[in-house]
């Protein structure tokens, strides 16, 4: 053995163990391999989301199994649609290593179920699995084997026929995000050309963050991890547009799984055609089990918080000393008296408020009807003098025909008197006539 540096300064050594002269406690990992490869893994996967989005479908190209048969027909091609709530089990075995699936099937929204509220029977149905686990661990005789059904991942199908999160989307996740982890995937992302999909992607990514919804977000991958910028291109994905089919039909050569139209064939597990694959990948090979551990520390540790401050006594009603009692209860009631007064002050405010305001719609008014008849003064002013002025001109044209006539009258009777002189022949009357003339 040789010895290395200390610890952090403690008495503890750093000590390594030649090759040769193991003492065996690194088979530990080993011990921990055996031990979970005969226990096995258990994973619980709900699907939610409108109805005929293709979750059934999805099942059964995600795990390369059909669970849904002719004697357990999925739920589009049963007669009555789901009406509530299905989990159905399946273990799947893949090199020696176990899982077991549980698969929640929920109603599709919209058909048995409507969209309000859509959420609350799904919630309480993962609420029901946190109970039932906290109660078996809880209890005097634990069994030896108590099956998890907690929900670990819910795949929330997005409609691809919108541009955004439909409101039933947003307060689906909304209401939900606290007690399941949930992956947003986009349904039938083989009627979405790329451009379209990519687009749907960022709108909805933004519609996420836009609305505050917390999904599952895949932890970053360590830097040492080989395969870290696999993972990293795979979460760029988010959220996943998925296909599924369960037609297999043969492509170069090899058997594919997918959806046969007239114009082509859609290979669902095919990285090009739709991300099934990418979810599969960061679901199964990259992310299980800190679902599962996300699962047990954040929500079914939140569910068991909220349960217990539920059930805690009410503080207030524990019997305190008297002196702090009544510390307590006069502090309550300055508390009181200050609110009290505020309030008051904040009604007086507000009345002195409204009578301000009052009194200014009255000046504005008054203002309004004195300008107003000081107008009509004006305008009346204006129309007098227009009278006037009128009076005046109509008198100086009388006046001028009336001094007009006058002469035209002298003029007359000068003719008629020099006529008369004429026929008389006397000399004293034109100067008379004379006189008119002066005048
Ligand atoms: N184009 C297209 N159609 C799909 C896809 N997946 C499923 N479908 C079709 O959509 C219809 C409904 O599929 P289901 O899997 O029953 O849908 P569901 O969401 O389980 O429906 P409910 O159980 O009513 O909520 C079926 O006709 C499927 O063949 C897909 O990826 N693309
Ligand atoms: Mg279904």
């Amino acid at each position: 053995m040789s010895s290395t540096a200390a610890i952090n300064g403690s008495s503890h050594v750093g000590v390594t163990i030649p090759k040769d002269q193991l003492v065996g406690f690194s088979d530990i990992t080993n011990q921990i391999y055996r031990k979970l490869v005969k226990q096995g893994f258990e994973l619980t996967l709900m699907v939610a989301g409108m109805s005929g989005l293709g979750k059934s479908t999805l099942i059964n190209s995600l795990f390369l199994t059909d669970i849904y048969s002719d004697e357990y027909p999925g739920p589009s091609k049963r007669v009555d649609k789901t009406v509530s709530i299905q989990s159905h089990k399946v273990m799947l075995v893949e090199r020696g290593v176990r899982l077991s699936l549980t698969l929640v099937d929920t109603p599709g929204f919209g058909s048995s179920c409507s969209f309000e509220n859509c959420w609350a029977p799904i919630k309480e149905y993962i609420e029901k699995q946190f109970e039932d686990y906290l109660v078996a661990e809880t209890c005097v005789h634990r069994s030896h084997y108590n099956p998890d059904s907690r929900v670990h991942c819910c795949l929330y199908f997005i409609r691809p026929s919108g541009h955004h999160l439909d409101p039933w989307d947003i307060e689906f996740m909304q209401k939900l995000q606290n007690k399941v982890n949930i992956i947003p995937v986009i349904a039938k992302a083989d009627t979405l050309t790329p451009e379209e999909c990519q687009q749907f992607k960022q709108n909805i990514m933004q519609d996420i963050r836009n609305n505050g919804i917390k999904i599952y977000e895949f932890p970053d991958p360590d830097d040492g991890d080989e395969n870290s910028k696999e993972i990293k291109r795979l979460k760029d994905r988010v959220p996943f547009a998925v296909a599924g089919g369960t037609h297999v039909a043969e492509v170069n050569g090899e058997r594919k799984r997918g959806r046969q139209y007239p114009w082509g064939f859609v290979q669902v597990e095919n990285i090009k055609h739709c991300d099934l694959v990418a979810l599969r990948s960061m679901l199964l090979s990259h992310y299980m089990q800190d679902l599962i551990q996300t699962t047990h520390n954040v929500h079914c540790e939140n569910y068991r918080a909220a349960k217990l401050a539920a059930i805690t006594p009410d503080s207030s009603k524990i019997v305190k000393n008297p002196v702090a009692q009544m510390e307590e209860d006069r502090k309550k009631h300055d508390a009181k008296m200050k609110q009290l007064e505020q309030e008051m002050e904040q009604v007086l405010e507000k009345k002195v408020k409204e009578k301000t305001l009052k009194l200014q719609e009255k000046k504005a008014e008054l203002e309004n009807q004195h300008k107003q008849s000081v107008q009509a003064i004006e305008a009346e002013r204006r129309e007098l003098e227009a009278k006037l002025e009128n009076y005046r001109k109509e008198k100086e044209a009388f006046d001028y025909v009336a001094r007009e006539m006058e002469q035209q009258q002298l003029i007359n009777s000068m003719e008629t008197d020099s006529a008369d002189h004429r026929s008389k022949t006397s000399s004293g009357s034109s100067f008379k006539n004379l006189k008119y003339w002066k005048k």
